[in-house]
C-alpha cells in the first residue's frame, strides 16, 4: 500500500489549505490517480488498523439497496449515524440540549462532546427499538443503495444499475457502459450526504475484471481507506459471479484532502512501514452477490500496526 503512502505525502507537500463545509479546515489537492493489483492481495492498509467488518457490513447495505441506518447500527457499524443524527436534531421532535454544528465543536470540547456522545447513544437505541422512529430518522434519503438499485426512472420505475452490469459483464464483457452512478442530480438535495465515491466503470480484458472508480472528495486518513477497501470488495464479488479472476483497482480522486486535525495522525503512519497485504476469503455457497452475508467474507493473514484514533468530519 505505498500508493496510499505516497499519496499522504503528496497532500502533505504539496496541498493548498482550503477552508470546507465542515469548518474542519483541509490541506487538499485536485486530481489523483492510485493504481492497486487486485491479484498481488487485498488493499486493506497495513500501516493502521482498519476494521474490515465495517467495510463489509457498509458495502452489503449498499448491495441490498438499504439507505436506513438501523441495519449498520444492528450490525454494530456506527460510522454513519452523524448523518442520521444530524437529521434528528434539527428536526422538531428533537428536545435535548443544542445540538447547532456539533462535529465541529466535539472535535474542540470534550465536555461538548460527552454531551453529543450522550445524545447520540439516546438515538442508536430510539432507532433500534422504535420501528417508527427508525422510520423517520433513520433514513438518510436516496443515498448509494437506492440510486445503485432503484435509481428513478421514468413512469415510476427504477433502474437496478448493479443487476445490469452483473448481467452486461457475463452476455457483453467487452462493452464501454459497464456504468454505476450514484449521482443523480435530481435527488442530491434530498440526501443527508450527496455521495462522494459517486461514479464507478468496470472492465474486463483476458478473463479478469477491473474497477475505476471517481471519487469526487477524499476523506484521505479516514475515508480513503474504507473506500479502497470497499470497491476491492465488490470488485472480488462481481468477479466471483461472473466467472472472471480479478484485475486492477483504479481509485481517482477529484478534491483529495488531510483534514487538519489528522495531521499528527498522517505523520504517525508515516513513519510505519507497510506489511504484506492480507488476501480475502468468500464462501463458496453463495450463488448470488445479494446472498452474502457478513460472516461469508473474511480477510486471513492481516498484520496491521495498531489503529490510529482521529476525529470524523460532520
Ligand atoms: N464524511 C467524512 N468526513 N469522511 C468520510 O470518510 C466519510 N465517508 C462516509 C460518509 N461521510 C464521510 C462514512 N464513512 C469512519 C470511516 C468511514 C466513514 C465514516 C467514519 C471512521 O471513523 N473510521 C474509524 C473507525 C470507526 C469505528 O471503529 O467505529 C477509523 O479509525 O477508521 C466516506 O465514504
Amino acid at each position: 500500500m505505498e500508493q496510499y503512502l505516497t499519496l499522504c505525502k503528496h497532500i502533505m507537500e504539496n496541498g493548498t489549505e482550503k477552508g470546507d463545509r465542515t469548518g474542519t479546515g483541509t490541506k487538499s489537492v485536485f486530481g489523483y490517480q492510485m493504481r492497486f493489483d487486485l491479484a498481488a492481495g487485498f488493499p486493506l492498509l497495513t500501516t493502521k488498523k482498519t476494521a474490515f467488518r465495517l467495510v463489509v457490513s457498509e458495502l452489503l447495505w449498499f448491495i441490498k439497496g438499504d439507505t436506513n441506518v438501523k441495519t449498520l447500527i444492528e450490525a454494530n457499524n456506527h460510522i454513519w449515524d452523524e448523518w442520521a443524527f444530524e437529521k434528528w436534531v434539527e428536526s422538531d421532535s428533537y428536545t435535548g440540549p443544542d445540538m447547532t454544528n456539533f462535529g465541529v465543536r466535539a472535535a474542540k470540547d470534550p465536555d461538548f462532546k460527552a454531551i453529543v456522545d450522550e445524545q447520540m447513544k439516546i438515538f442508536c437505541t430510539k432507532i433500534v427499538e422504535d420501528e417508527q422512529f427508525a422510520e423517520k430518522f433513520g433514513d438518510l434519503g436516496p443515498v448509494y443503495g437506492r440510486q445503485w438499485r432503484s435509481w428513478p426512472a421514468k413512469n415510476g420505475e427504477t433502474i437496478d444499475q448493479l443487476q445490469t452490469v452483473i448481467e452486461q459483464i457475463k452476455v457483453n464483457p467487452d462493452s464501454r457502459r459497464h456504468i454505476i452512478t450514484a449521482w443523480n442530480p435530481a435527488e442530491v438535495e434530498e440526501m443527508a450526504l450527496p455521495p462522494c465515491h459517486a461514479f464507478m466503470q468496470f472492465y474486463v480484458a483476458n478473463g479478469k475484471l477491473s474497477c475505476q472508480l471517481y471519487q469526487r472528495s477524499a476523506d484521505v486518513f479516514l475515508g480513503v481507506p474504507f473506500n479502497i477497501a470497499s470497491y476491492a470488495l465488490l470488485t472480488h464479488l462481481i468477479a466471483k459471479e461472473c466467472g472472471l479472476e480479478v484485475g486492477e483497482f483504479v481509485h481517482t480522486l477529484g478534491d483529495a484532502h488531510l483534514y487538519a486535525n489528522h495531521m499528527e495522525q498522517v505523520e504517525t503512519q508515516l513513519a510505519r512501514t507497510p506489511r504484506s497485504l492480507p488476501r480475502l476469503s468468500l464462501s463458496d455457497e453463495k450463488e448470488s452477490i445479494y446472498d452474502y452475508e457478513i460472516e461469508d467474507i473474511k480477510i486471513e493473514g492481516y498484520d496491521p500496526h495498531p489503529r490510529i484514533k482521529a476525529p470524523i468530519a460532520v
